[in-house]
């Protein structure tokens, strides 16, 4: 395994729910305003409850709201993982190439990780739900930006909600060199 934080972390891909994952943190999808939303970040809601809710409300307290291509962490509330570490991926953009600022969700998150002590993170595929960006764009983006940034994290299991994303993840995980 490495875990040296001069490599990339090994990664798993797995069918599920995000929110019932046995790691450290998971992701979230979040919004700008992190009080909540639909997709990833309904589920994270209605699974952490109020101590989801109130660790949110802290979180923007603290910070006010979350910058496209930034991630914050709060604490998880009622699920298996201790953290949730919120990331706001950009909208997809046929004019505009937003790329770099997806990239910049999953650097982000694992430099979050790193400073929490997270080993075990569960990430969605960031942007490829409501904000519409191509499932096989995604999961390229996910997996050579994940797997080519230095951390301690040794596990980054991409837990994907249905078929057409696993496939996506599953082409882009063996396209790797
Ligand atoms: N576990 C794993 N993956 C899931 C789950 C789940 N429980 N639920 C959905 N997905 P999305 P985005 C998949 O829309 O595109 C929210 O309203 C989903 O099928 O959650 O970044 C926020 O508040 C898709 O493949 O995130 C923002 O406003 C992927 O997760 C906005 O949506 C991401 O879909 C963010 O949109």
């Amino acid at each position: 395994m490495q875990d040296d934080g001069t490599s990339g972390p090994r990664i798993v891909l797995e069918r599920g729910d995000i929110t019932e994952q046995q790691v450290d943190a998971v992701v979230n999808a979040a919004n700008s305003g992190l009080m909540g939303g639909g997709g990833v970040d309904g589920a994270i809601l209605r699974a952490g409850g109020a101590p989801q809710r109130e660790a949110r409300k802290a979180l923007v307290e603290r910070i006010g709201s979350l910058p496209t291509g930034r991630a914050a962490a709060s604490d998880a509330g009622d699920m298996p993982a201790r953290w949730v570490i919120h990331v706001v991926g950009p909208v997809w953009s046929k004019q505009e190439d937003r790329s770099e600022l997806l990239a910049s969700c999953y650097r982000n998150a694992l430099a979050v990780a790193d400073e929490l002590g997270a080993r075990s993170v569960a990430f969605p595929a960031v942007s490829a739900g409501v904000y519409g960006w191509p499932l096989d764009s995604a999961a390229e983006i996910a997996v050579t930006t994940v797997t080519s940034t230095p951390t301690h994290v040794s596990e980054a299991r991409f837990v994907l909600f249905d078929d057409a994303a696993y496939a996506a993840f599953t082409r882009a995980a063996g396209s790797l060199p």
